[in-house]
């Protein structure tokens, strides 16, 4: 097709981009790491959404591919920040059946020079579910390198706690739809409240995700959750203007 034509030739000519969204200490409001989230304009097809292709380049076999050029990008960005930040960056369901992802990965950063522990991989429950033990497999060589991982997008789809049992995680990211319904009622604020003490039990870390505004940022706090993200702290943006809100800050 031409949506996929196009794909691939932005990916040759490395016109597919990445921009980054701060994640933040909770407590002080301090910057600690940013997402990279990937971002592609085409010239005659106009703004394409991730939630597009990056389905389409794993169901045309290319995930591969684009998952390297985003990860080289937002390494290389990773290197040029100020302080050594964390770059969280989300896998593909298909990347985590794939039992060369791991070392693939790991080649990437290791050429640029990126530590293993500054980068932290998100996963969903969705994609560990395709392929449980080739995905646990990726995910305990990737740690025991150093690489943490996270589950995204946690509350929503095919939740199971004993995920969280079997499976190494180290921070656990809350869906923002739990997030945008605080303030409104009061059984999403029981459910983060669950979530945040199940996490400190099983000593892992949690991320509040879409944060919006000033109320919600208070609540989550209140609630004991140690990390934020959202709208509020900071919307996407691309390498340099990410360069400029950091030298603002530090
Ligand atoms: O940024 P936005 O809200 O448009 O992202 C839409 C979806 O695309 C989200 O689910 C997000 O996780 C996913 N996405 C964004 N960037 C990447 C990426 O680099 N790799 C993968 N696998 N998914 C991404
Ligand atoms: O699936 P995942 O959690 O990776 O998706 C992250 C996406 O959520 C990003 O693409 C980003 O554009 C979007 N996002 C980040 N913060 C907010 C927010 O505060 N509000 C809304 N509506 N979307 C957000
Ligand atoms: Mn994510
Ligand atoms: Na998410």
């Amino acid at each position: 097709t031409q949506l996929e034509q196009a794909l691939r030739n932005a990916i040759i000519a490395n016109e597919v981009d990445v921009h980054f969204q701060p994640i933040v200490d909770l407590r002080n409001d301090a910057v600690v790491g940013f997402e990279a989230l990937a971002r592609w304009c085409d010239a005659d097809l106009g703004y394409v959404s991730p939630a597009v292709f990056v389905p389409l380049a794993e169901e045309r076999g290319f995930i591969e591919s684009l998952a390297e050029t985003l990860l080289r990008k937002a390494a290389h960005a990773a290197l040029s920040w100020p302080k050594e930040l964390f770059l969280s960056f989300n896998l593909s369901s298909a990347q985590l059946m794939d039992p060369a992802t791991s070392s693939r990965l790991l080649t990437i950063i290791n050429q640029i020079g990126l530590d293993p522990r500054r980068l932290e991989l998100e996963i969903t429950e969705t994609a560990v579910m395709a392929d449980a033990e080739t995905a646990q497999k990726i995910v305990t060589e990737l740690r025991a390198a150093g690489v943490r991982v996270s589950l995204d997008d946690f509350g929503t789809g095919q939740s199971s706690l004993g995920r969280l049992r079997d499976f190494s995680f180290d921070k656990v990211k809350i869906d923002r739809a739990f997030v945008s319904r605080i303030s409104v009622d009061r059984a999403s604020e029981h459910i983060i409240k669950a979530i945040v003490s199940m996490c400190e039990g099983l000593e892992l870390q949690v991320v509040a995700e879409g944060i919006e505004d000033f109320s919600e940022a208070l609540k989550l706090k209140a609630l004991g959750c140690g990390m934020g993200q959202g709208y509020f702290y900071g919307k996407p943006a691309d390498a340099v203007a990410t360069m400029r809100y950091l030298s603002d800050r530090y």
